[in-house]
C-alpha cells in the first residue's frame, strides 16, 4: 500500500488529512505551498488540473474533492467509522459535509481569495465585504448545530470524523475573516473539544497551525 496526501497547512485538506490520521495507516503528507502558487504549476496541475488540494494517491491512482475522498477512505478503512453506517445518519453526515463544502467553503474563499472574482480592487474589497458578512452568518448557523449536541457526540455521531474537521477549519478560517472567538463562544469551545483529541493534535502539529488567527 502507498498513500501519498497533497495538502496545504490549514487547508481544507485537513479533512482527509486527519481520516489518515484517525484510520492509523501509513501515508506520505506531501506540502503544497499555495501562498507560493505550486498548486498552479505544470508539475502540480499534471497531478491535479484543478490546481487545487487535497489530492489523495492511493497506489497511483489519484482522486480529488474532499466528498470523493471522505466516501473512499470510509469504504477502504472501514474499522476508521468515517461515516456512519446506517443510510439515513450516513445520508445526514453527506448531507452537512456538501454544506461545507458547497456552501461555507466557497463563501470563504470569496473573502480569502477576491481576486478569483474580479481583477478590479474595489470589486474586490466590495466581494470581501459581502462575502464576510455571509460567513458570519453560517458561522452562526454552524454554532447552532454544535450547541444542539450532547455533550458525548459529534458532528455526525459517536465519532468524531470528517465534519468536525471541517467544522475546525472553517471556524480557522472565521477568525482569519475577522470574526474572534468570543463572537461565537459555543463554536469555539466545540473547536477546542476537537482540538483536544490525540489524532487532531497530531495533525495540528504536523501543519504547525494556530488555531485562533485573529487580529484585535
Ligand atoms: N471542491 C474542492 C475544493 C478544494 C479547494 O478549494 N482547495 C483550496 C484549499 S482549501 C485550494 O487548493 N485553493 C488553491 C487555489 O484555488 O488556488 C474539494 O472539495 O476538494
Amino acid at each position: 500500500m502507498s498513500i501519498q496526501l497533497y495538502f496545504a497547512p490549514g487547508a481544507c485538506s485537513f479533512v482527509p488529512h486527519l481520516m489518515l490520521e484517525k484510520a492509523g495507516v501509513p501515508f506520505e503528507p506531501i506540502m503544497v505551498k499555495l501562498h507560493k502558487g505550486e498548486q498552479l504549476t505544470p508539475e502540480f496541475k499534471a497531478i491535479n488540473p484543478n490546481g487545487q488540494v487535497p489530492v489523495l494517491v492511493d497506489d497511483g491512482e489519484v482522486l480529488t474533492q474532499i466528498l470523493a475522498l471522505v466516501g473512499y477512505l470510509d469504504k477502504r478503512f472501514p474499522e476508521a467509522h468515517i461515516l456512519p453506517d446506517t443510510p439515513m445518519a450516513r445520508a445526514h453526515a453527506i448531507e452537512l459535509l456538501s454544506w461545507f463544502n458547497n456552501t461555507v467553503h466557497p463563501t470563504f474563499t470569496h473573502v480569502f481569495m477576491p481576486h478569483k472574482y474580479s481583477d478590479q480592487p474595489a470589486v474586490q474589497a466590495d466581494i470581501r465585504q459581502h462575502a464576510a458578512a455571509q460567513y458570519r452568518a453560517l458561522m452562526n448557523t454552524l454554532q447552532a448545530r454544535v450547541l444542539a449536541l450532547p455533550a458525548d457526540q459529534w458532528l455526525a455521531g459517536p465519532h468524531l470524523g470528517p465534519l468536525d474537521a471541517y467544522a475546525l477549519t472553517v471556524t480557522r478560517w472565521a477568525t482569519m475573516a475577522g470574526i474572534a472567538p468570543a463572537e461565537m463562544p459555543d463554536l469555539w469551545a466545540y473547536v477546542q473539544r476537537v482540538a483536544a483529541d490525540a489524532a487532531v493534535q497530531r495533525v495540528i502539529e504536523r501543519e504547525r497551525l494556530t488555531l485562533n488567527m485573529h487580529k484585535p
